[in-house]
């Protein structure tokens, strides 16, 4: 059909100046931009049929074979809420009039106890290695805007979501937040910050981390979660600064290793922390966040921490983040709570437990009726939670599974991340029956490494070295002996070469001298001596490379992630915007027969039918037949079984 309104355009027929013809012709070209588009579209779903996804870390198909349900939420009278209409009711009011510290002041004036929904990140990339793709955060956004609206915040970006997003889903983190941001315009949106790392796992120029907050919160962040993985501050003020200038409401936050409430645990105690808490108050920092990554704070420690931390900084709003690991997150949330903490951390029920945030539902119910009730209703979290139990099965080929809770965390203190991913590697490398050895050596590597904070990317040098000692048979005291000949992993290297950052205590000796060698040691903020990045000469190579689409966020991820940028854009163009594609085609084919829908933007439906896959010829290709819009359409496709 193309060709034929071609050759019988007017234009075409009459045969004046084909140079033109594509400007004058708008539609024409219109429509081969969107033939061309889902014919490439089509490219991927045929190599999905014929060669299966190729998605890393995906485990079979989604158990989840339906559209999902969208909840629908009623008002206290009991009228259907119309969720198209925006609400405009949300904390956000007062950062965009009033500013960050407005906010931090109304927040700290708060009565009850205020939650963070971390279900867009931190739950799923505890529990669904970070695959939770924007197309069904997107579903949900406008229904979640309606039944948060008291949330102090929503966590959906930063962390490991911004890599992921184009490494293994192909598509663009940016989007992922100007779309939610469109779609929930009254809730803060939170991020987590690695400090001077960024979203990435090293340190980067400081110009490009003043570059990357700026764009975020043009793009629409709201509140930035600044942590640093060995607490190193140094590297925090480069966060807090650039947040700062930003505009971004700077919460920095503590990462809480050890046990409070034990005397033998008396590296991170609690005068370590509230050392730590005055030095970045003095950064003018206007949250404080506790960030328990691995799901350690017991209730009696919470109330000791919370209560010392609230008593000698009376205005500070704290805001505490854990991991429900060991199962006791609602005790200890509403401990936080009860020592005076203003905010904590939960994810919807389904999306909760385990290495995840504690459940909303409990935490909200437990609070309900008490004077440090959420202002969040029960109802509409059992709406919210029945998207959410549909999704977590759309993606459960992605679940490490874990089956249970794990006190054994107060010993090996593996953040929550972590814990899904090792257990996840150590099934995939045949390490199964290990993976209690690998536990074991996550202590005696903490131990060797000095007993450090162990959160991204400093928990990754814990675990490297953690596999390396198990994979390799060794003992704590035979890496001490041997240190001088072994070759180890390159991040165990670079942590005591000082790449990371200087931990509290400093490294331990003579181990760090073996480790290292004659190689370089800082012993200063590693990013520091690294020389600016020329944006605007990398957003010109990039528009030489990949042409006018190129936009200044784009800029932003190819500094912080080069080579994950590139392939990312590779893929976009041989496939086109892969985001739009439903998740459970997406992830595997179609049945013969199956019709499903692919708004590729605003009001244009593809409507894609798989047909039949023919048989492998000699090419070694099969020729897969689908139906869209109602044409017949066939791609070619290598078959590599
Ligand atoms: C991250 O850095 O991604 C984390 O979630 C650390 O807890
Ligand atoms: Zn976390």
């Amino acid at each position: 059909p193309f060709l034929q309104r071609l050759l019988t355009h007017d234009t075409f027929v009459t045969g004046n100046c084909w140079t033109t013809f594509i400007d004058d012709t708008p539609d024409l070209f219109n429509l081969v931009q969107s033939q061309n588009r889902a014919q490439r579209m089509l490219g991927y779903l045929g190599e999905v049929v014929v060669n299966g996804s190729s998605i890393k870390g995906q485990v079979g198909e989604p158990s989840y074979k339906h559209e999902i349900d969208l909840p629908t939420l009623k008002n206290a009278s009991g009228k259907t809420v119309d969720v198209n209409v925006k609400p405009t009711q949300g904390w956000r009011k007062i950062i965009v009039e009033e500013g960050p510290e407005a906010f931090a002041k109304a927040v700290r004036a708060y009565p009850g106890c205020l939650i963070m929904d971390t279900t867009m990140r931190d739950a799923h990339q505890s529990l669904l290695a970070t695959r939770v793709r924007t197309i069904d955060l997107l579903r949900i956004a406008p229904i979640t805007a309606h039944a948060l609206q008291n949330a102090y915040s929503l966590e959906c970006w930063g962390g490991a979501t911004f890599d992921v997003a184009m490494r293994f889903l192909y598509e663009d983190p940016w989007d992922r937040l100007m779309q939610l941001r469109e779609a929930i315009p009254n809730i803060p949106f939170q991020m987590l910050l690695r400090g001077a790392n960024a979203v990435g796992y090293t340190s980067y120029p400081d110009n490009v981390i003043y570059d990357f907050c700026a764009k975020a919160t043009k793009s629409g962040m709201d509140i930035f979660r600044i942590f640093d993985s060995l607490n190193y501050v140094e590297n925090m003020k480069l966060g807090i600064d650039a947040v700062k200038k930003a505009g971004g409401v700077i919460e920095a936050t503590i990462c809480y290793t050890g046990d409070v409430s034990d005397p033998s645990k008396s590296k991170h105690n609690l005068e370590y922390y509230v050392n730590l808490t005055q030095e970045l108050v003095d950064e003018g920092i206007h949250i404080l966040g506790i960030k328990d990554m691995a799901g350690l704070l017991k209730p009696d420690a919470a109330k000791m921490l919370v209560g010392t931390l609230r008593e000698k900084f009376p205005d500070l709003p704290i805001h505490v983040h854990t991991h429900d690991t060991a199962g006791t997150g609602v005790a200890s949330m509403m401990a936080c709570a009860a020592a005076g903490a203003d905010v904590v951390d939960v994810a919807i029920d389904s999306m909760s437990g385990m290495t995840s945030q504690p459940s909303m539902g409990a935490l909200v119910a437990a609070l309900e009726r008490t004077e440090l009730g959420t202002g969040i209703r029960m109802e509409d979290i059992q709406a919210l939670n029945s998207y959410w139990e549909q999704c977590r099965m759309l993606y459960s080929c992605f679940e490490a599974n874990v089956k249970s809770a794990d006190s054994g965390v107060y010993e090996h203190e593996m953040p929550g991340g972590q814990y899904t991913n090792l257990m996840f590697q150590a099934q995939q490398l045949g390490l199964g029956t290990q993976w209690r050895e690998i536990k074991k050596a996550y202590v005696d590597a903490n131990q060797l490494c000095g007993d450090i904070v162990k959160v991204t990317p400093s928990s990754k040098v814990v675990g490297d070295f953690a596999q390396f000692m198990v994979s390799n048979n060794l003992t704590k005291e035979e890496v001490i002996e041997k240190a001088g000949s072994l070759s180890f992993p390159t991040s165990v290297v670079e942590f005591f070469q000082g790449y990371l950052g200087q931990p509290y205590g400093g490294f331990p000796e003579p181990l760090r001298t073996k480790i290292i060698r004659d190689l370089e040691r800082i012993d200063g903020r590693p990013g520091a001596s690294l020389p600016p990045l020329d944006l605007a000469k990398l957003k010109n190579e990039l528009v030489e490379k990949y042409g006018k689409s190129i936009r200044d966020v784009d800029v932003s991820s190819a500094a912080i992630y080069p080579k994950v940028f590139h392939e990312y854009r590779e893929m976009l163009e041989k496939y086109g915007d892969l985001s739009v594609i439903p998740t459970r085609f997406f992830l595997s084919k179609p049945k013969i027969g199956e019709e499903f829908n692919v708004q590729i933007e605003e009001g244009k439906m593809l409507i894609i039918k798989l047909l039949a896959v023919g048989p492998i010829n000699s090419t070694g290709k099969r020729d897969v037949f689908f139906e869209l819009n109602g044409e017949a359409r066939v791609v070619g496709i290598e078959d590599k079984s």
